[in-house]
């Protein structure tokens, strides 16, 4: 996507312009309606409520899901029961479906979502008939639009029904499909449809809506829940069915261009905080539909637009999928078929929710990432209560089990260092935004609160060093002392603790205690093969493919590893993660390959995780191949990435990763281009990425060397830089608001 971001960036910092937002459209699209719900209908989503388009010809269904319909309870004792009680499960609201009176048959079909607008369209002819389809899902107005157009006047006929996936009973009456009912946990739903129709009539027969001889119909939908983010209130709040009144009237009360207006300004003014151009993909290769030029590029063929797109994707699915007031993107963000979905569809916390949030902040989408830590926070007070239960009645701080749903449930084994990485992310968003009423009032006390927690737990061992105790390399070793990813993670807390601290300039006594017990903490250690070891005991098999790579965590997403200042480590990190992609061992002395990463590595979200480190380690070769891994072994034709089954931290995750190749900020110095691969370095340029210390970084290159680059902040600050392989430092150019 060359031509539109090859700005005339000055070297020359403060001179430099802000760049005006680039809102070109981004596009998948497709010649054929949707057949599977996971592999091929297109998401849309306001970040609330979601809805998977199919663009059926004569019949077409709309599925759709509000974030707070879930089954379950509180289970205090953490059994992962994901019927109607105990832990539950994130479960499918339901449907629109509409039958259309006209043939099957179509021509000139294509169906597409914009990922800068957020819209969905849809056109076909029938019949001679030329019909256009537009959905979205609003955040200012809070409701869903789907307006179905035909070309030629009074030819929509057919009905439109309302299907619960709860069970209850729909009800049609006037121009509204409505349902509303309580489930088996006391969690009160409801949907209401409102049609509105241009020409022709529509009539409720029994429990449908009969429409007949339209020019236009509009459909104007909202769900609800009573589920509150609160454990005093009960995790119950208002009604629903009065607040969807209230907002379906609101947004009846103006026009269709509003609405629609309304929503794609809001949708594109985040959507287009950002985007990367890491080279131009030949027109006629870019014309095709996304799924053949998916199929293409898995194949081995080049197409850096595709990349680009993906890396968007990860942004537009994060945008619908995680606004603030809202809950954060579970494991299928927000979309989802079923009421006993692959793990709940849940909040996993051994790598899964984190990786969600991986991009919020380097992306450029800082306000969605307002969901997660406000999550945390409500979760908080449950997770005390287990963790009391489980630890002792005397435990200071909490924890969590791997398993987390919206009602403070805790399924599953205990993931003693959850809180610790929950932490990391709290204090990410101080890192990138330096907002310090945020880190005084939010992000400081849940770090002190989970230093308190380690402070009681940590285990001095004879040589005077200090091991977490029990723990477990997620998913892969048994139950002992001094596993790597705890004693990795406890490390990144503690300073994470410190330097907010510092920042605030408080408890100067408890920050010599911290940083007395990071000092103690028994260290990373390299072992017989080279390796950074997984446990105290040297006993890693290079051999090994296992999908999690949780020793590796102090490479990324911590940063208590890297190549400058511990080598040694980042060494035998290097050897480590060549290991797990089937290049040691046995295989020592054969090529890394995109396809040596094999068996239990080729998941959803290990590609991501990989790709994110090799970038941390300097090595943009392999994390390119990453990108083709995920693309090859792990995508489906609507581009969600699959474990396998669809599992959105992978889109999610690739989309953190990337920035990671260009643009780096966690060692204390901004380095640009740090990691791109050889594909990438012809020409190229990244805007709107976002560096810690609160800046705003757009860059260009030529054959791998920085030509332009403009780091802004809220003030001019001193920034230490590194570029085409010097130092320097440099001051930041004023932002503008
Ligand atoms: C973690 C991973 C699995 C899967 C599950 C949802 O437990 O180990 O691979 O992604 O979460």
């Amino acid at each position: 996507m060359k031509k539109r971001l090859l700005g005339a960036f000055l070297i020359l910092l403060a001179a430099a312009a802000a760049p005006a937002q680039d809102k070109t459209p981004i596009v998948l699209w497709y010649a054929q309606p949707a057949a599977k719900w996971d592999a091929e209908r297109l998401p849309i989503g306001n970040g609330r409520m979601g809805a998977m388009m199919m663009g059926g010809v004569t019949n077409d269904t709309i599925q759709f899901n509000e974030q707070s319909l879930w089954s379950g309870d509180n289970n205090w004792d953490g059994a992962y029961n994901t019927g109607d009680h105990g832990f539950g499960a994130y479960r499918n609201f339901g449907e629109i479906r509409l039958a259309f009176d006209r043939g099957a048959g179509y021509t000139d079909y294509r169906r597409s979502l914009d990922l800068v607008t957020g819209m969905h369209n849809n056109t076909f002819k029938s019949a001679g008939v030329s019909y256009q389809r537009e959905a979205f899902a609003s955040y200012p107005d809070q409701v869903m639009v789907f307006r179905y157009t035909a070309g030629k006047k009074g030819t929509l006929s057919g009905r439109i029904s309302l299907w619960s996936a709860q069970g209850a009973k729909p009800e049609a009456v006037e121009s509204r499909l409505q349902l509303a009912a309580t489930m088996a946990n006391q969690l009160k739903y409801a949907a209401q449809v409102r049609v509105v129709n241009d020409g022709g009539t529509v009539t409720a027969k029994d429990d449908q809506l009969v429409f007949t001889g339209c020019n236009t119909l509009t459909l104007y939908l909202d769900a609800r829940t009573n589920y509150k983010p609160d454990y005093n209130a009960g995790w119950r709040g208002a009604d629903p069915l009065p607040v969807i009144e209230k907002e379906l009237s609101a947004a009846l009360g103006k026009s269709y261009a509003q609405l629609r207006a309304a929503h794609i300004k809001d949708f594109t003014r985040l959507a287009a905080a950002a985007r990367i151009d890491i080279g131009t993909t030949p027109a006629a290769l870019g014309s095709l539909p996304t799924d053949t030029r998916r199929t293409r590029y898995a194949a081995g063929g080049q197409d850096p637009d595709l990349e680009e797109t993906l890396f968007q994707y990860g942004r537009y699915l994060l945008i619908s999928s995680s606004r603030p007031g809202g809950l954060p993107a579970n494991l299928q963000g927000l979309w989802n078929n079923s009421n006993n979905p692959p793990w709940a569809s849940d909040y996993h916390n051994n790598i899964n929710i984190q990786m969600n949030y991986w991009l919020a902040e380097p992306a450029n989408l800082s306000e969605c990432n307002q969901p997660l830590i406000d999550y945390i926070v409500a979760q908080a007070e449950p997770c005390r209560i287990a963790t009391r239960k489980a630890f002792g009645q005397h435990t200071r701080g909490w924890t969590a089990r791997t398993s987390q749903s919206i009602f403070g449930g805790n399924g599953w084994e205990w993931n003693i260092p959850a809180s610790a990485w929950y932490a990391q992310h709290v204090y990410e968003h101080w890192a990138f935004t330096r907002d310090p009423e945020y880190l005084k009032t939010t992000a400081y006390p849940i770090l002190k609160e989970i230093c308190n927690y380690w402070e009681d737990r940590l285990k001095k061992l004879p040589d005077g060093t200090l091991v977490v105790p029990n723990g477990w390399s997620p998913e892969h070793g048994p139950r002992e002392d001094g596993v790597m990813h705890d004693q990795q993670l406890v490390w990144d807390l503690f300073q994470n603790y410190l330097d907010a601290a510092k920042a605030l300039d408080i408890d100067a006594d408890y920050q010599q205690k911290v940083a007395d017990m990071q000092r103690q903490l028994a260290p990373n250690k390299i072992g017989k093969w080279g390796q950074l070891q997984e446990w105290q005991a040297d006993r890693d098999d290079p051999d090994d493919q296992h999908r999690h790579t949780s020793h590796l965590f102090a490479v990324y997403p911590g940063r208590q590893i890297n190549p400058t200042q511990t080598p040694e480590l980042a060494k035998a990190a290097i050897i480590s993660l060549r290991s797990r992609s089937g290049n040691y061992g046995k295989n020592i002395n054969k090529p890394f390959t995109v396809e040596s990463t094999v068996g239990d590595s080729r998941r959803s979200w290990s590609w991501p995780w990989r790709c994110a480190m090799w970038a941390r380690l300097g090595q943009g070769e392999k994390a390119g191949m990453m990108i083709r891994g995920l693309f090859t072994y792990n995508m489906l034709p609507n581009l969600f990435t699959t474990h396998p089954p669809f599992q959105i931290d992978g889109n999610l995750g690739i989309s953190g990763a990337i920035p990671e190749m260009l643009l780096q900020s966690h060692a204390g110095i901004i380095n640009l281009l740090p990691a791109i691969p050889a594909a990438w370095k012809t020409s190229g340029s990244f805007k709107g990425l976002k560096a810690r210390g609160g800046f705003t970084v757009d860059c260009s290159w030529k054959n791998g060397k920085v030509t332009a680059y403009r780091i802004a902040s809220e003030k001019p600050q001193p920034v230490k830089l590194r570029i085409n392989g010097s130092i320097k430092e440099v001051m930041s150019a004023s932002a503008k608001k």
